[in-house]
């Protein structure tokens, strides 16, 4: 059985820094609420599920947050406003493309005397300048807003406090729900409060369902507004049907389906008018075009279009 969703709230407690970021996402809102200003907010990356109260160990899944992060900066590129709810340590707009070893090696060190001087290696000026270009003109405008979480029920209580953040926006905010969300966890009454000893022997984990909050979501936080979710799926056959239901069940306004093995090059929109797929052909992925940029001005001619015949 799944619990409902107000049991959730009433039983898991809010992240320690809650009220910090529901004061930061509250300004963040007042201050880009102006005429006509659309806004995003899209969640990426994964919850945990944490095994014991102090946590040694916890179920997680694959989402490195790779199609938040991405979006984030389309959305950015379309002069939308963006707060980005994301798993702590997940990838981040800009950042995403300097990871590791790789960012090291664009660099030059110059040790000379007192003097150390650090430089872009030319043939790396091409790579980093258009996107340090992106990223100063979104955060010198302040148009981008990191929230991070790391547990579900930190992911519940901050995705709820956005929408309430978000209702004044109406119509003008969507909500992009990329996050891989869990779909199981272990009540917080049910798990142990220290780490599991193996001289106890194997523990048998028993996972309940998790309340889906798109339904209060929907219906109760933020009616209004433009809602997207996803739909992750390993069999194909089964990936249109789940959209349709999930529209069907919470009556937002889309669901894009994907597929694990595919995700990076094709996905299939799904409203209650009609459905199409789109998808990126070998020569665009080898020109590094990303699926994401059509995802975003898919999802934003979409909204454009509800606003039109809506209001
Ligand atoms: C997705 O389907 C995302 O597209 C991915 C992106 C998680 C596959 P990556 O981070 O992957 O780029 O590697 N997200 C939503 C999956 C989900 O949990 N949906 C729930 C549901 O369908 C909540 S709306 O019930």
């Amino acid at each position: 059985m799944s619990s409902h969703w107000e049991d959730f709230f009433a039983s898991h407690l809010p992240p320690s820094d809650f009220e910090d970021n529901r004061t930061l996402l509250k300004e963040f809102c007042e201050r880009h609420n102006q005429d006509n200003q659309q806004i995003i907010l899209i969640t990426s990356g994964g919850t945990t599920v944490p095994l014991e109260h102090n946590t040694v160990r916890f179920v997680d899944n694959f989402s490195a947050g790779t199609r938040g992060a991405a979006s984030a900066e389309y959305f950015l590129d379309h002069d939308c406003v963006v707060i980005f709810l994301h798993r702590h340590k997940s990838l981040e707009p800009f950042t995403r493309h300097f990871t590791g070893l790789q960012f090291m090696d664009m660099l030059e060190l110059q040790e000379d005397g007192q003097n150390t001087t650090i430089t872009v290696k030319p043939d790396s000026v091409d790579v980093v300048a258009p996107i340090l270009k992106r990223y100063k003109a979104s955060h010198d405008t302040g148009k981008i807003l990191y929230v991070n979480f790391t547990t579900l029920s930190d992911y519940f209580w901050l995705l709820r406090a956005a929408c309430e953040c978000l209702a004044d926006y109406g119509a003008r905010a969507i909500l992009y729900l990329a996050a891989a969300v869990s779909d199981f966890y272990i009540p917080s009454s049910e798990m142990p409060t220290h780490k599991m000893q193996s001289e106890a022997g194997a523990p048998t984990i028993s996972l309940k369902l998790v309340p889906k909050l798109l339904a209060p979501l929907v219906n109760l936080w933020i009616p209004q507004a433009f809602v997207v979710s996803f739909k992750l799926e390993t069999d194909e056959n089964l990936l249109i049907t789940k959209c349709r239901d999930a529209l069907k069940k919470y009556k937002h306004k889309l669901v894009i389906g994907n597929i694990l093995q595919t995700r990076r090059n094709k996905v299939v929109f799904v409203s209650p008018e009609n459905s199409y797929e789109i998808s990126l052909t070998r020569e665009q992925v080898l020109n590094g075009m990303e699926i994401e940029s059509q995802i975003v001005s898919n999802v934003i001619s979409c909204h454009s279009h509800f606003l039109k015949t809506n209001y």
